[in-house]
């Protein structure tokens, strides 16, 4: 009662703000998580709100503060603060819900002499119980979250459980580079590992600093038990399948639902650890969450693949029950249709979606995205796809990939400064460019996608067209049940640039949406089966739809080059 007095409070309180959508938390906690529109953002890249945090309370040199705005290896001084500064954007975006890098205290510097970089990315954590001092404060992340609430946005955070920062050292191996020792060779213990004096209570909570809960088998190949077993890069790999480790991961995560009320999870790493562990933490977050008031408390996580299978995405939902995954064969589908290639991959993925656990529904719940902070941004793989196009046609399809992002199925995520037109020259720290004016040479050397500026100046442009896009069908979207839950029926595909359409039914009506994208630079005509109770049409968005059905069953779609529209089946 209490937590929600002070959550009516807060709401009563931003109402005297001009806030555009704000609805009550009772509207927030009701919806699905099909139907948000995420927005992913790294807190060290968005906005400064407090340059007194900058060194996160550090003193000396970067290598010691993990400062540094002109090094994209190190912090930049993004914060809560800031972020919470600029939720208006990100709600005029047409985002419902924000997913936040991790915030957890981390070891501020870490890696070889001369190879060292920063935490800033957030993944390298010590103290799990608290914010890193680089992004504020416990009471900032609060506040964060409830102003979010108070507009009915909601606040997924980014956890790991795999592993924590490198603290853990081998006596063995460091000539060898710690390479991965296996159970079949070292049966009962494979490195002798030891804390560096002075690290001896580094992490928080005080179990974590036991060597005796790491599997301490020395780096991953990636390969065999290894992916599960191995260190990643030195990181120490957590033993998940010791009821500890699984007792104390219930605790800390369960409190962080307590204290804040957030919405969800996304986990990093996820296919690195025992699906044992997941079927043991998923129904113990979900039933925390419950308890909270909160009943559809979100949970994805991240199984990265090379070869974008959705069989091996699929298999952690069934094998792991994680309720949803983030859908990478999607990504590469979609990237590969929209930057010209076959839509084949794209045509195929509703009969995929029957792999999930819970079927085509369930996997309506699987966050989509065309690029992240890993792999690289979605101009910079439609750039790749096609070195020689003009900047006019690199914006063209960088706005179909937006619109089949956020009218096809799965819950569409934004990786920010994709709306701003970041590019980027690869994945991991080349993708991770700052929306505040930039330091850093590499990313201001940068041509955007839609604009003549660079990122050396803040890059919070409501009239970008990309933003403008995202914006138009992000409202559209939320609007239109067989958008967020509608079954999925492809119309049409090729192995060649051309026509690609999905038709998409609203479960409560019946009603088609048919969505239509030309991935081809000249015009397409053609006539596209649609159910045959579909005989006239209304234009949601993009290019004007054919009124009438040329016959019951046919319609006929005209596009321009790289054109798309959205056409709703009138009653
Ligand atoms: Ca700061
Ligand atoms: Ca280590
Ligand atoms: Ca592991």
């Amino acid at each position: 009662m209490h937590r929600l007095l002070s959550s009516l409070i807060a709401l009563a309180g931003s109402l005297a703000a001009p806030v555009a959508l704000a609805g009550p938390l009772e509207d927030l906690r009701a919806r699905s998580p099909e139907q948000e529109v995420i927005y992913f953002v790294l807190p060290d890249r968005f906005e400064n709100g407090d340059p007194s945090n900058d060194a996160g309370g550090l003193k000396g040199g970067k290598l010691a503060t993990g400062f540094d705005p002109t090094d994209k290896a190190f912090y930049h001084g993004g914060d809560l603060k800031g972020l919470a500064a600029r939720l208006g954007y990100i709600q005029n975006l047409g985002a419902t819900a924000i997913w936040v890098g991790p915030i957890f205290r981390n070891k501020p510097v870490q890696g070889p002499k001369g190879g060292e970089s920063a935490g800033y990315h957030g993944y390298w954590i010590t103290d799990f119980t608290h914010v890193d001092p680089h992004f504020g404060t416990d009471a900032d992340f609060k506040a964060l979250v409830d102003a979010a609430h108070a507009r009915g946005m909601k606040v997924y955070m980014d956890i790991i459980v795999n592993h924590t920062a490198d603290v853990i050292q081998y006596r063995e191996g460091a000539a060898e580079g710690y390479p991965y020792r296996s159970k079949a060779d070292y049966p009962a213990s494979a490195y002798t590992p030891f804390v560096p004096r002075g690290e001896e209570r580094v992490k928080a909570p005080a179990w974590l600093n036991d060597p005796a809960y790491y599997h301490n088998r020395g780096n991953t190949d990636w390969k065999g038990e290894s992916a599960q077993l191995g260190d990643f890069v030195g990181l120490d790999d957590l033993a998940t399948e010791n009821p500890r480790v699984l007792e104390g991961m219930i605790a800390i995560y369960g409190d962080w639902i307590d204290k804040y009320g957030i919405d969800g999870f996304r986990i990093d790493t996820a296919k690195h650890v025992n699906p044992e562990f997941w079927r043991a933490f998923v129904p113990a977050m979900k039933a925390r969450a419950a308890a909270k008031g909160i009943p559809n408390f979100h949970i994805f996580g991240e199984v990265m693949t090379g070869d974008y299978d959705p069989a091996l995405l699929a298999s952690w939902t069934r094998n792991a029950g994680l309720p949803g995954v983030l859908d990478f064969a999607f990504m590469h589908a979609v990237l590969k249709a929209a930057g010209g290639g076959s839509s084949e991959e794209l045509a195929r993925l509703p009969d995929d979606d029957g792999l999930y656990e819970g079927g085509a529904s369930a996997a309506l719940q699987l966050p989509t995205f065309l690029g992240n902070h890993d792999a690289g941004r979605a101009a910079m793989f439609l750039k790749a796809a096609n070195p020689a196009m003009s900047a006019d046609e690199l914006l063209k399809r960088d706005e179909l990939a937006h619109a089949m992002l956020l009218t096809l199925r799965g819950v569409p995520t934004i990786y920010y400064g994709d709306e701003q037109g970041f590019t980027g020259a690869g994945g991991d720290q080349l993708s991770r460019q700052d929306m505040f004016a930039s330091k850093v040479a590499i990313y201001n050397g940068e041509a955007l996608v839609g604009s003549a500026k660079t990122t050396a100046t803040e890059s919070f442009d409501p009239a970008h067209p990309l933003y403008r896009l995202i914006a138009q069908l992000s409202v559209l979207r939320v609007k239109t049940p067989a958008l967020t839950d509608g079954r999925s029926v492809t119309r049409a595909a090729s192995e060649k640039p051309g026509l690609v359409a999905v038709s998409r039914f609203d479960p409560a009506t019946g009603r088609e949406v048919l969505l239509a994208f030309n991935t081809s630079t000249a015009p397409v005509s053609a006539a596209v089966a649609v159910d045959p109770a579909s005989l006239s049409f209304a234009t949601l968005a993009g290019t004007a739809c054919a009124a009438r059905a040329s016959a019951p069953g046919s319609v006929r779609v005209d596009l321009p080059p790289l054109g798309f529209a959205v056409c709703a089946a009138k009653p």
